[in-house]
């Protein structure tokens, strides 16, 4: 069977005691009460970036600029009716306080401590990527 691919586009924001957001999926979503990376799906014809700096807004109230947003690895995973592919990009500059207007918590963990959190099944690889660079 082929599934469609969705784009979407995840962050890494490390604030500066090297500590990383993760942020609990609300109920009434795909995949509810799991920690992700934060993010949504890229617009027909947006550019990947803009999309994250809108869904940063959006989602956490911070304005981040282009120049901060680093790509650093790819995660892509089959779910059920689409294939997941997903840039996480590191940030470790924004203005604003980070602020939750989506989810149901968020939360800064070192990154040793990420995988203690339950994570969709596309962010879960990524998370070893993150540890060995932090
Ligand atoms: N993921 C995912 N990991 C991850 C994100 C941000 C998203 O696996 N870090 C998946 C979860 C959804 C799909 O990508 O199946 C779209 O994410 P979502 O729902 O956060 O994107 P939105 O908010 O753009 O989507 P709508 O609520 O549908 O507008």
């Amino acid at each position: 069977m082929t599934l469609p691919t969705v784009l979407v586009v995840a962050v890494a924001l490390i604030d500066a005691d090297g500590r990383v957001l993760i942020a609990q999926r609300p109920e009434g979503k795909q995949l509810a009460g799991l920690w992700e990376f934060p993010g949504g799906k890229v617009d027909p014809g947006e550019r990947p970036e803009a999309a994250l700096i809108r869904e940063l807004k959006e989602e956490l109230d911070i304005d981040v600029n282009e120049a901060c947003l680093a790509p650093f690895v790819f995660a892509s995973h089959a779910y059920d009716s689409f294939h997941l592919l997903m840039p996480l990009y590191l940030c470790r500059r924004w203005s604003g306080v980070v602020q939750n207007r989506e989810h149901a918590a968020l939360k800064w963990v070192r990154p040793n401590q990420l995988s203690d959190f339950p994570m969709p099944p596309a962010d879960e690889p990524l998370v070893a990527w993150l540890r060995d660079l932090l």
